[in-house]
């Protein structure tokens, strides 16, 4: 019996792996090991020979098993440091100077369009995603009980139990923001409002949250033909070719009369998308002039003021431009795609060093 036990406990301390240590497991005290092959003899052997070896082989058995134990952790705790001194880092370290992100689509796209109405004179607005039902709605000659905004598939606030007040909702557009903006600044004004918008609406061209950019013009002289030429230039500057035509088809929105949907011409020769020439046309938005209940709505005085207003949707424009065939990709935060369509975070967009 002490030869068994100074093997084992010899054995044990040698092991250079758990592996190692799991064979000597086996070997002793496993179903067929050395030490439980001995305890199975004890049932041939004289009582009073039983009564010497049964005790002194449990205690050889619970030593090798604590033995086993004791070499397994001291194996876990040399490895892990091991781990520890080969992986370590030194978070003082200054980072490496290659690029690690990019810029997003979106935002590429935003700063391009923000480049090209700056100098069209447009500042940009900005506002709350959360707002109260009159700003997104009523301030926009959207009554309550408006079909077009049953059909705005709105995202609602949760109000407090007992509290009959309307909720608040997710900007279904960034109108409000304009609304606002007549608040606080008056007539005469020039701005955009691009954003993230939210509508219940998914499906293979509609994600929940989207980005839009509005524009507003407002002075004592505005008509539908500074829309259209805004509009042509704008198209051409962000499309990055000398001209674009614009076509106005009558349309209808609760906030704009008269009401017209903005195509942009464009050929689709060969699958693949031209600006500017072509039999085909793009629709690229909505516009109008601002209906006179929503200038009284932003404290402007409809009597001496009047202005135009467009909508355009800012993943459509990137996925035309940049040639991304798939919308919902774009919020999916996949760093393949990420790092496929992203801009570099160096170059900023402006229409003299070129736009993309
Ligand atoms: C669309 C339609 C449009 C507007 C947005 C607007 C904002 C104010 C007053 C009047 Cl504060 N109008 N915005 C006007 C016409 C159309 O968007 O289909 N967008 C993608």
């Amino acid at each position: 019996m002490d030869d068994l036990r100074s093997k084992y406990i010899d054995l044990i301390a040698g092991a250079a792996s758990e592996a190692a240590l799991e064979d000597l497991r086996v070997q002793a005290v496993g179903k067929k090991g050395e030490i439980s092959l001995k305890m199975r003899e004890l049932g041939k052997m004289t009582p009073e020979e039983r009564q010497k070896a049964g005790p002194a082989l449990n205690a050889l058995k619970d030593e090798v098993n604590a033995a086993l134990a004791a070499k397994k952790a001291a194996l876990a705790d040399a490895a892990l440091e091991e781990r520890l001194a080969a992986e370590w880092l030194d978070v003082t370290l200054p980072t490496r100077p290659t690029r690690q992100g990019s810029i997003h689509p979106v935002s590429q796209v935003t700063e391009e369009i923000t480049a090209i109405f700056a100098e069209l004179g447009f500042a940009v607005a900005e506002g709350p995603q959360i707002d109260s039902d009159w700003y997104n709605f009523d301030a926009l000659n959207m009554p309550d009980h408006h079909s077009a905004r049953a059909e705005m598939d709105t995202f609602y606030m949760a109000r407090s139990e007992g509290d009959d007040r309307p909720p608040h909702v997710l900007r279904t557009h960034t109108s409000p923001v304009q609304i606002r903006t007549m608040e606080k600044l008056g007539a005469p004004i020039r701005i955009i409002a691009p954003g993230r918008v939210y509508r219940s609406d998914y499906d293979m061209t509609h994600t929940p949250m989207f980005h839009q950019v509005e524009g507003l013009c407002i002075d004592t002289d505005i008509s539908m033909a500074h829309l259209k030429w805004t509009l042509e230039e704008f198209a051409a500057a962000f499309f990055e070719v000398d001209h674009i035509e614009v076509r106005f088809r009558a349309s209808h929105f609760p906030f704009t009369e008269p009401s017209a949907e903005i195509d942009f011409r464009c050929s689709w020769e060969g699958g693949t998308l031209k600006l500017g020439e072509g039999d085909d046309w793009l629709e690229a938005g909505g516009s109008g002039m601002v209906h006179p209940k929503v200038l009284q709505a932003g404290g402007v005085d409809p009597a001496k003021y009047q202005g135009f207003a467009f909508g355009l949707g800012i993943d459509r424009l990137a996925m035309l431009k940049y040639g991304i065939p798939d919308l919902r990709a774009f919020f999916e935060s996949d760093l393949r795609w990420l790092k496929h369509y992203g801009f570099t975070s160096l170059a900023q967009p402006n229409l003299h060093g070129g736009l993309s």
